[in-house]
């Protein structure tokens, strides 16, 4: 039985979150000048586009809006995935989706740690990025193991917070005192360290391997290595971005520019170089590019049908472009992403129809008054038709793996492009995890079968 004074999950993550975005603000500036930026644009969007106003207040995500961002993190060992997995639990935030990114030439994989459940989204849709070093996949038998005995010797956790973690688990929850020490002990992870635990020379040998192994081994702890808020028009900020100091990557990934948006679109802004601090140095003689910043717009969670589409579409997109999109041929790339996606319909009646897309379900005013009449119609479309329900797209609540490898190859350097025969290896994350991931999918599926049983039992009906 949960204890009343324990304080709910979700809240922990919402102040965890806010945490996060304050200690980010502090260690890198460009963070708060693209906050600025965002709330900006956003603000003119809200004003001078009322339909997107009514649309995110009918679906709880203008109230969100401001708290709405995302990070990520990269660790190295399975016991370290497996206690941030517990961590993130003492938050309400499950595993949720595999990611390859060895396609990619990125040595990881990953899943993104958040709320299921669309009333917890609704109080904080805090996620986290989460990627697994793979070191099985480098070939330099030495450096593997001189990386994996650097990463047995840390532990990224505070003690306290390894207490705070054991305690939530044992009694089901942590009262006030105990959520806000959890809060600030968890914040420690995430932190940045300038001082490396490696040598200069160790350093650059992990480098020269991938840039990527160097930052997750030669440090001490899983730095946050960019937190993104959300935006209402990304192209709109990609634009402006230059004006406040920040230069964008060439291309923004995922769908093109829509009037009903899909999926997930983002763009970053190179990583900074940083003083860090070797073993063998006596202070901050060395660099490290470790973090980057990066927006987003979110738009409809596309059901399998229609993520087949969407895959189909960028594919054909990118196989006609012949090449990584890049600086020379951004603006071909933009005009065969509009070509090809073209065939996939922008209005929510035929994502609905077609069945591409999920929603929510709700009785409107309409739907209301016309409870109690006999005549009314009883089925779905027939509701629909008659205006006694509306519906609204539910929000795509997680990545992209095409796009993921893009933004961490436009932050590690395009000259570092490998390739590795690894394949993708789910059961291995999993075991690594010490749990399954769930399947992002379903999770939609559910939201939008609960807002159908909450229309039926309002309008009384057996199913809907
Ligand atoms: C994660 C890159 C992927 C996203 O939004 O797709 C990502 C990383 O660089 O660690 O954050
Ligand atoms: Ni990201």
């Amino acid at each position: 039985m949960s204890n009343p004074r324990f304080v709910s999950p979700d809240l922990i993550r919402q102040g965890f979150s806010r945490a996060m975005s304050a200690m980010y603000r502090d260690e890198v500036p460009l963070y708060g000048a693209l906050m600025a930026l965002v709330a900006q644009v956003n603000a003119q969007v809200l004003e001078q586009q009322p339909a997107i106003a009514q649309h995110l207040q009918r679906s709880g995500e203008l109230q969100r809006l401001d708290l709405e961002r995302h990070g990520a993190i990269r660790v190295g060992t399975a016991a370290e995935l497996a206690t941030l997995a517990r961590l993130f639990a003492v938050m309400g935030m499950q595993p949720v989706g595999y990611y390859d990114l060895t396609p990619a030439g990125v040595p990881v994989h990953s899943t993104a740690f958040r709320a299921v459940h669309e009333q917890a989204l609704q109080i904080s849709p805090f996620r986290v990025f989460t990627s697994l070093l793979r070191l099985e996949l480098i070939d330099n038998t030495d450096l593997q193991g001189f990386a994996q005995r650097v990463l047995a010797r840390r532990s990224i956790f505070t003690p306290k917070a390894l207490e705070l973690i054991d305690q939530a688990e044992a009694q089901g929850g942590l009262d006030e005192e105990n959520a806000q020490g959890f809060i600030q002990e968890a914040l420690e992870t995430f932190r940045w360290h300038h001082h490396a635990t490696v040598t200069a020379a160790q350093y650059a040998s992990l480098s020269a391997q991938h840039r990527l192994i160097a930052d997750v081994v030669a440090f001490k702890g899983p730095h946050i290595n960019h937190l993104t808020p959300r935006t209402l028009d990304i192209d709109q900020v990609q634009q402006l971005m230059p004006e406040y100091g920040i230069t964008p990557k060439a291309v923004i990934e995922g769908p093109p520019r829509r009037d009903c948006p899909i999926l997930l679109r983002q763009t970053s802004f190179k990583a900074l170089e940083e003083p860090v601090a070797f073993t063998d140095q006596a202070d901050s003689q060395g660099s490290h590019s470790a973090r980057f910043g990066e927006i987003e717009q979110r738009g409809a969670a596309l059901t399998p049908k229609g993520r087949a589409l969407y895959d189909r579409l960028l594919n054909a997109a990118r196989d006609a472009l012949g090449d990584f999109p890049s600086e020379a041929n951004a603006q071909r790339y933009n005009q065969l992403m509009h070509e090809h996606f073209s065939q996939f319909p922008d209005n929510h009646t035929a994502m609905r129809q077609q069945g591409l897309a999920y929603f929510r379900y709700f009785v409107n005013e309409t739907g209301l008054a016309a409870r109690d009449n006999p005549q009314r119609p009883t089925d779905l479309e027939a509701l629909l038709a008659a205006g006694h329900l509306s519906v609204e797209p539910l929000v795509y609540e997680d990545f992209l793996p095409v796009s993921a490898a893009g933004i961490f190859q436009s932050n590690l350097g395009d000259d570092s492009q490998s390739h590795y025969a690894g394949q993708s290896n789910r059961q291995a994350f999993e075991s690594a995890l010490g749990r399954p991931t769930l399947d992002e999918l379903q999770l939609y599926a559910q939201t939008q079968q609960r807002s159908l049983e909450h229309c039926a039992a309002t309008l009384g009906l057996a199913a809907l």
